[in-house]
């Protein structure tokens, strides 16, 4: 069908400002879908798109024949407004995923999660989750189903019949410089939920020195756009503007983080960490209607942390996804020393403070860059990486700390280079008072 659509004349319209119809959109990504559009073409558009923007409708059209270039999963009527998911869009030590997922699924709810791997300074939920020895990410649509139906949920990697359209536009965004448009954005990442046919959405959206986005005013267009775009496709969507300056939690690395998360799910996380997962929990709760209000969504997620409930539903997704129960057995099981079974790093090395004061920083991205040199993360797509290495924090922004005693812990091979202690230690910032932020780093929610 597309064979017969005049590309040209769809780049030229764009290009001279003109708000592209529904059917225009789709005929261009299916033209990209069935390769009828050539690479030259699509990079035309896509500059056009970035340069005049994209109204509201325009994204939501986009997002939905995204959606609509390739499979989408399909469940059983009886779950009809249980399905849910959450999406950040990048921090620095955010496992919030490993979490929340389970805790849902220990509310009733069904979390079809697909997730990404790492790169350059961001980590991925699936590299966490690979440095749990057996741990498989490829699963197939037929197994994820059967996943849900027994533990509740399911983290797994993105298969090729999923939105392809997007596949080929981010390549190409990636090499036209067209990554950074709020409309693109926002196609991209909702027409993947929206494959994955949730009724329920919430989106973490981060803004500050650590994350894809730096300004609040930004991070506040994605959201509201992102937000849009899914209540647009019939997905009840949220979306909470969160602060990135710090690194969430206390770890920073793949394995470091899976510890972090076990204990976090056995109801001894780490303040920050544990609140925004019970913020984003029941935001999503409430407007899955599966709580009477976001206060209500936030004690029942809490609960399932302190009851074991969300430990358990852990347990048994890591089974159904390839570990061995033993060895789930042993990483979950209260008091388990988890590096028993995840891999370690061979040395630590202790920087320390300085001077005494309180600790009003800690450069999140300079502990990433940090954290992917040491070969945590990778540079580019398909590099192996080094799942023991890291960072572990003995303080976090608030605290008191005194010259001469360990901030931080470095995870390593052998020894942590020159110029990587030196990053490290322009990360923290010493005061003489305590800062005034609490340890919540919700700034505001995005609602329809
Ligand atoms: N993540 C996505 O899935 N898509 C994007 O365009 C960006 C991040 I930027």
């Amino acid at each position: 069908m597309s064979s017969a659509v005049n590309f040209p004349s769809l780049i030229t319209k764009k290009r001279n400002k003109e708000e592209l119809s529904r059917d225009d959109i789709e005929a261009f990504v299916n033209g990209i879908a069935d390769e009828s559009v050539q690479d030259s073409q699509i990079g035309a558009m896509l500059m056009a798109m970035y340069l005049n923007d994209l109204t509201m409708r325009e994204t939501t059209d986009l997002t939905r024949a995204m959606m609509n270039s390739g499979e989408t999963l399909s469940w059983p009527k009886e779950w009809k407004g249980e399905l849910v998911d959450k999406h950040s869009t990048g921090g620095v030590g955010d496992k919030v995923s490993l979490v929340l997922a389970p805790a849902l699924a220990a509310c009733g709810l069904k979390v079809p999660m697909i997730s990404g791997r790492g790169l350059e300074h961001t980590g991925g939920t699936l590299d966490k989750l690979e440095s749990i020895p057996g741990f498989q990410v490829s699963v197939t649509t037929e197994k994820m189903l059967d996943i849900i139906k027994t533990v509740g949920c399911c983290i797994v990697g993105q298969t090729k019949k999923l939105c392809p359209a997007d596949s080929k536009m981010y390549a190409i965004r990636d090499v036209t410089g067209t990554v950074d448009n709020l409309g693109l954005i926002t196609g991209s990442i909702i027409s993947k939920k929206a494959a994955e046919k949730i009724d329920a959405l919430v989106l973490d959206v981060k803004f500050g020195i650590g994350a894809f986005l730096k300004d609040i005013d930004t991070a506040r267009k994605l959201a509201k756009m992102m937000v849009g775009s899914g209540n647009g496709l019939g997905i009840k969507t949220v979306s909470l503007l969160t602060t990135m300056n710090s690194p969430l939690g206390k770890m920073v690395g793949n394995a470091l983080e899976v510890a972090e998360s076990i204990w976090t799910l056995q109801g001894n996380g780490p303040d920050d960490l544990v609140n925004l997962i019970t913020e984003l929990g029941g935001e999503l709760l409430s407007v899955a209607g599966k709580a009477t209000s976001s206060e209500e969504g936030r004690r029942r997620i809490m609960t399932t942390l302190t009851d074991g409930s969300a430990l358990a539903k852990f347990c048994a997704m890591v089974k159904a996804q390839g570990v061995e129960a033993a060895t789930a057995d042993a990483l979950c099981a209260r008091d388990a020393d988890v590096y028993s079974i995840l891999p370690k790093a061979p040395a630590t090395k202790d920087l320390l403070s300085p001077k005494s004061g309180y600790v009003t920083g800690i450069g999140a991205m300079a502990c990433a860059v940090v954290a992917q040199k040491l070969g945590a993360g990778r540079s580019k797509a398909g590099e192996a990486i080094d799942y023991t290495v890291g960072l572990e924090f003995m303080v976090t922004v608030g605290d008191k700390v005194e010259e001469g005693k360990p901030w931080v812990k470095v995870h390593i091979k052998n020894d942590i280079p020159d110029n990587l202690r030196d990053q490290l230690e322009k990360a923290l910032v010493i005061g003489s008072e305590a800062p005034a932020s609490g340890t919540s780093r919700v700034h505001e929610v995005v609602s329809g």
